[in-house]
């Protein structure tokens, strides 16, 4: 059955193209620095966003039209929703999915329901993998909507929430690990908090370290071997999130001994609520060997909450794949669309010329940053403003002297004389390309 009966195939035609149904740069096959684009890019679809993102606000209910959705907890309903959903993914040609375990099957009243229905929905949607050759990009427990996780789930107050967090990721690890998933992911939503009069920060963060062992064992126990991804975000819900920033991640990870079994995906609207740039995040990732996956989208300069738009901006999709680029592309990861329309694009068809829209603004920053790189004028000045460190003094230095050494040589050598940052002229040389 057709739920979008009005929208073909998302074919390549070209920038020449008026067809808001056709791709203008994103062309799978395309060869891009020796891979293809789908293999660069490994776009993937969120579950939350296509399916189950209503498009409410704090001032107003749902506006999304979803025609196929009786809006109930059936099963039923949410086995008939995934088949929408891969009907969604065929047509885009995005390759792979990201997904909640409450957005994929319904809380019940009580865990073993839930986790009946979630086996339920999860043998579906193993079938339309297997059918449709779509691959799981990662899977998570959400654990922040229901009541109970008010205060924390990993970091609440309260040993009993706990526990049924922990049932809640070793269900959701059960099923990303059925479906062959590529990693799984630890948004940490209520791990946070309001005040310090009511919260013990210490105890909290011994917990959530805890939780995220008990995962590494049971990682274990089931052979599962997707990677580990901790996504930072510095606000909202909590006034104080742990996992803030890539820095602050890191060091958390690093703190309780769990650095190699986890990697970061960072978000880009996340990186600016922190007071980042995407760039700086991700380098922080790269630099210590931690970037995994990208949950693509960008904010609103303009307002200061998570507006998880598509991305839309050429300048920060060449940002993010030069990054990418320059890390040597993705292992595991991806670029997940954690985006949502805004609330006045209530039409299904709305969704399809977002995705569209976001793969080719990241089909054209590949292609930029391609260039960028080829053109090799950014990444000269780069090393030649470092060029000092590369002998002389420099090299001196990075083998590793002491204070003495250092003292004489300035002493003989006299003032430094100083080089232009060039900034004006990098800025210049990065618009040539656009
Ligand atoms: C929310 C987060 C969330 C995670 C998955 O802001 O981005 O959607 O990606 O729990
Ligand atoms: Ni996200
Ligand atoms: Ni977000």
């Amino acid at each position: 059955m057709a739920y979008f009966p009005d929208v073909p195939k998302i074919a390549y035609e070209g920038p020449e193209s008026k067809n808001p149904l056709a791709f203008k740069h994103y062309n799978p096959d395309e060869q891009v620095e020796g891979r293809s684009m789908r293999e660069h890019l490994r776009f993937g679809a969120a579950y939350w966003h296509v399916m189950r993102n209503g498009l409410s606000d704090p001032f107003g209910g749902p506006t999304a039209l979803m025609p196929w959705d009786d809006g109930s907890d059936s099963v039923d309903n949410a086995l008939k929703r995934s088949d929408v959903f891969f009907e969604f993914l065929d047509k885009t040609g995005i390759d792979y999915y990201c997904f909640h375990d409450r957005d994929i099957a319904p809380e019940l009243d009580d865990l073993a329901k839930s986790n009946a229905a979630l086996e339920k929905v999860v043998d579906r949607l193993a079938g339309h993998q297997k059918a449709s050759g779509k691959k799981l990009l990662w899977g998570t427990a959400c654990l922040f909507a229901h009541p109970r996780y008010a205060q924390g789930a990993g970091t609440s107050p309260d040993a009993r929430v706990f526990a049924y967090a922990a049932a809640q990721v070793k269900a959701a690890m059960d099923a990303t690990h059925q479906l062959g998933g590529f990693g799984y992911t630890f948004w940490g939503g209520r791990e946070g908090y309001a005040t310090l009069l009511n919260t013990d920060m210490k105890r909290e963060l011994d917990h959530l370290a805890a939780l995220l062992h008990m995962a590494v064992d049971y990682k274990k126990t089931i052979g599962f071997e997707g990677q580990f991804y901790i996504e930072p975000k510095p606000r909202e819900p909590s006034t104080h999130q742990y996992d803030s920033d890539a820095a602050a991640c890191l060091n958390f990870l690093r703190e309780y001994d769990l650095l190699d079994h986890f990697k970061l995906n960072i978000e880009t609207n996340h990186a600016t609520l922190a007071g980042h740039t995407m760039q700086h995040e991700l380098s922080v990732a790269i630099n210590a060997g931690a970037l995994g996956s990208i949950d693509a989208n960008q904010g609103d300069t303009l307002l200061g909450w998570d507006t998880d738009e598509f991305p839309t901006d050429l300048y920060g999709t060449t940002q993010v794949m030069l990054k990418v680029l320059e890390m040597g592309g993705f292992t595991t990861g991806g670029l997940n669309f954690d985006a949502k329309r805004r609330r006045e694009s209530h039409e299904p068809i709305d969704l399809f010329h977002a995705h569209v829209g976001g793969m080719d603004a990241f089909a054209r920053g590949l292609k930029i940053a391609a260039a960028i790189r080829a053109d090799g004028r950014l990444a000269d000045a780069l090393k030649s403003r470092y060029s000092s460190w590369d002998d002389g003094i420099g090299e001196v230095i990075e083998k590793g002297t002491d204070f003495a050494t250092l003292s004489d040589w300035a002493l003989k050598n006299g003032e430094p004389e100083l080089r232009s940052g060039r900034q004006e002229l990098l800025e210049n040389i990065l618009n040539e390309h656009f």
